[in-house]
């Protein structure tokens, strides 16, 4: 029986940790656990035995860095084949006698994708490519993507691995303690990105243990209808007696996986920490349970990295803003041309502050290439505000290089009827994960009649399920006709909304603005038409939210439709309003003096034009420290403010350090001339056998952003290199990272070599495996959570 079948019947049991028991068999520090597969096979076949005696239904393959990127640091790049195939091949022998499964175990690049990072999705897609294809040519029976924390990522492995062949895929993912992954995906949002793209079962896997999982896993159960895995760390690690333990035993992780099952998880087991006496355990307890079986139904979900938007037919219509469209504006227009991004970021910043929940974005712009002002209109909007995109292109060349770029499920505009549009639009859609609006016209224009829109629209319900979308991701546009050239078109539209939702069953959107091209006071027309529209049915209106009276007239006909149930919503704006602004949520002035602009620049992490602000604001006469002072530092401190409150997340604290950056080298030449006041210097690594470095160089960029030389050593450093550039440089602080348990056991001694030799200077750590408890343990003299506790800590350190 396949995977797909028994997961519909049984709750499946998937095995615990490989790396803790191959270090209990002797693995050395710093070498690469995959290459076991090729030297010491009978140890990972006595591993996988283990576990299925344990009662594993499902083992996974040694393969979590088999990934050509990940393997390179061990000069085995040219393996990836071999490691793959001969690991999959030990996990079948051993699985075989026992009738159990082999899921091939896939792990994070563990370097971002573009904004982020420097990595294109071309080039993730094609590292996940070589790896799935080894192991589907191998004869694995799932595809197991754990642990991964960025959306981004996992969307171009879930790409690549649905052209590597025909087998299911999981995608697991790892949370922390706030419930989002480290990038700041919520589990709902991990859910429908990865739903659409095809996975046979969404999971978390790692994370902190099971105990802080339970809010994860229903959110999990509650956002899709699709089998869900857990498979917790066995807690956090801790040290004692210089050993790495995990504190949960075998029964309270059984315990913990019994609960899950009545959540309607149906795939259970471990990841770091576990072994084989945990599976035992957790097979014991939820063998013999029944599935809890899960139908809801969810409406046209749309999502960014951070948030989930639901276009419900019965609930409250969904504004999408209209204004990034250069269709009569100049400005836009002109910044289109020349290659910005300013009109662009506060254009989306202001319409989602108007209470746009989605963004339009078109940059049809004559003689532009069109491609590249996506990316970068993209690329500038996404790591800026939470509201999902909404690609609006007829260009199926620049849909799909935004659908590449877009680290969420986006909304296509648009397919219509024409043969042509259907078949080279409807498989954007389905190999890129995205929803899609709908137009009603074909080869043959728009149809006179509403029956002639009815029937275009029900070829689109059919085309699209035809290519494996699901009809709720589809919304109509019955199109609405400027009413000063057309005057009968109006009725005509309302009555196709009405039937469209009626008869197909299925979500309705317009282009509001259209229809009053040509009339004065355009906004009373707007406003009028669109009660009307909404009386019909309509769903979600591409509209200016900056309108007052059109967001007015949402929020009452919601109320009016019972589409706001009990007036809840609107009641709680208006007792809102009536108080004044309760939270203070951060509000986007605009920028007005060179100061401001460059202040807002780093907020918004505009890595691409603050070096002009700050030559206009140098051109001013205003100094370079004062541009230091007085906008540049105080905006990355706002940021780092909004960070510690959840406000913005990794990807923002990590755009605006790059701001910083080149800020930082912009300048660096002017302030050399004035009197210069160097912060200290730090030197940075990644202990020895460890070979993360994300944070690390996180914490290298923001600590360089506040004024301090760092030395950046890289990662796997020897402890004596660490110590002699430390003592060379005389440097005041030390800043150690470890991701792994295995390589944590470092950090003692560097800090004994550092006191032995009498150096000056302060140790600090972190990383994923390290905790405060741990830091104080071994004597460090600070420990930081984050990137911007660390440099809080360093700045305390070096006072
Ligand atoms: N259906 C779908 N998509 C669409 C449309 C549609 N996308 C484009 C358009 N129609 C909806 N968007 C707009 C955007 C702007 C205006 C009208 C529709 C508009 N702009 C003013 C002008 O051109 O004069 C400028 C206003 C301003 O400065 O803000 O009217 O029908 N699926």
């Amino acid at each position: 029986m396949s995977f797909r079948e028994r997961v519909q019947k049984e709750v499946l049991i998937i095995d615990g940790a490989m790396g803790t028991l191959l270090q209990q068999r002797g693995l050395p520090g710093g070498w690469c656990p995959e290459e076991w597969n090729l030297s010491q096979p009978e140890i990972i076949k006595e591993i996988h035995k283990l576990y299925l005696e344990a009662g594993a239904d499902i083992i996974t393959t040694n393969t979590f860095g088999a990934i050509g990127l990940k393997l390179a640091d061990y000069n085995l790049a040219d393996q990836v084949k071999e490691i793959n195939r001969q690991a999959v091949i030990i996990a079948k022998e051993a699985a075989r006698p026992y009738g159990a499964m082999v899921a091939g175990s896939v792990g994070p690049l563990g370097k971002f994708l573009q904004p982020l990072g420097t990595m294109t999705f071309d080039q993730a897609y094609e590292q996940f490519y070589e790896q799935c294809l080894a192991m589907v040519e191998a004869g694995v029976d799932l595809i197991l993507f754990e642990t991964f924390g960025d959306i981004g990522e996992m969307r171009a492995a879930l790409i690549a691995a649905a052209d590597a062949g025909n087998v299911p895929v999981v995608a697991s993912f790892t949370f922390d303690e706030t419930g989002r992954t480290f990038t700041g995906t919520d589990p709902e949002t991990a859910a429908v990105v990865a739903e659409r793209l095809g996975v046979a079962a969404i999971g978390v896997n790692c994370s902190v243990g099971p105990r802080q999982l339970e809010k994860v896993v229903q959110a999990l159960t509650e956002s899709t209808n699709l089998p869900i895995l857990v498979s917790p760390n066995a807690g956090m690690p801790e040290i004692m007696d210089g050993k790495t333990v995990f504190r949960e035993t075998p029964e309270t992780m059984a315990q913990y996986a019994e609960r899950f099952v009545t959540y309607g998880a149906s795939i259970l087991g471990g990841c770091c920490g576990t072994t084989p006496e945990h599976i035992q355990a957790i097979y014991g307890r939820v063998k013999k349970l029944k599935r809890k079986p899960r139908s809801k139904t969810f409406g046209l979900r749309v999502a960014s990295r951070v948030k989930t938007v639901t276009i419900d037919p019965q609930g409250i219509p969904v504004a999408i803003g209209e204004r990034l469209n250069p269709t009569g504006k100049k400005a836009l227009q002109e910044e289109i041309r020349a290659g910005k991004t300013e009109i662009t970021r506060r254009d989306a910043l202001a319409q989602v502050q108007a209470g746009a929940e989605i963004l339009d974005v078109n940059v049809g712009v004559g003689g532009v290439d069109q491609i590249s002002a996506m990316e970068r209109a993209i690329q500038a909007i996404q790591v800026l505000v939470e509201a999902p995109l909404c690609i609006d292109s007829t260009d199926p060349q620049v849909i799909e290089q935004a659908l590449k770029l877009y680290h969420g499920k986006a909304i296509i505009n648009s397919v219509n009827g024409e043969e042509s549009s259907i078949e080279t639009i409807l498989p954007l859609a389905k190999r890129y994960g995205a929803a899609l609006i709908g137009l009603t016209l074909d080869e043959q224009g728009i149809p006179a009649t509403v029956q002639g829109r009815l029937e275009v629209a029900r070829k689109l319900v059919q085309k699209t399920e035809e290519w494996g979308i699901p009809r709720q991701d589809l919304m109509l546009d019955c199109l609405v006709l400027t009413v000063s050239a057309q005057p009968e078109g109006v009725p005509q539209t309302l009555e196709a909304i009405r039937r469209v939702k009626k008869e197909l069953g299925v979500t309705t959107s317009l282009g509001v603005s259209n229809v009053s091209f040509g009339l004065p006071n355009r906004g009373l027309i707007n406003t009028a038409f669109f009660a009307m529209a909404l009386y019909a049915g309509l769903d979600a209106a591409i509209l200016n939210p900056q309108d007052e009276r059109m967001m007015e007239t949402l929020r009452a006909s919601a109320v009016l439709l019972a589409r706001d149930v009990r007036a809840e919503k609107y009641i709680a704006r208006e007792q809102q309003a009536a108080n004044g602004p309760q939270v203070a949520k951060p509000q986007e002035k605009l920028a007005t003096t060179p100061l401001e602009v460059l202040y807002q620049a780093v907020l918004s992490g505009d890595k691409d034009n603050v070096v002009a602000y700050i030559d206009e604001a140098l051109a001013t006469g205003l100094s370079p420290m004062e541009l230091l002072d007085k906008a540049l530092v105080p905006g990355i401190e706002e940021v780092g403010r909004r960070y510690g409150l959840g406000i913005y997340f990794l990807p923002q604290l990590m755009m605006a350090g790059e701001t910083m950056t080149k800020s930082f080298e912009h300048l660096r030449p002017e302030l050399a001339k004035g009197p210069s006041k160097k912060a200290g210097t730090v030197v940075m690594a990644t202990v020895k056998g460890d070979i993360h470095d994300i944070g690390k160089n996180i914490v290298s960029v923001m600590l360089s952003n506040h004024g301090f030389d760092v030395i950046d050593l890289g990662k796997n450093v020897p402890n004596e290199e660490i110590v002699r550039v430390a003592a060379e440089k005389n440097a005041e602080i030390i800043g150690l990272s470890a991701l792994m348990t295995t390589t944590m056991v470092n950090m003692p001694e560097i800090i004994k070599q550092v006191k032995e030799q009498g150096l000056r200077c302060k140790v600090m750590v972190g990383g994923a495996a390290v905790t405060e408890q741990y830091a104080q343990e071994i004597g460090a003299d600070g420990y930081a959570v984050d990137a911007v506790e660390a440099v809080n800590m360093v700045k305390k350190l070096v006072c």
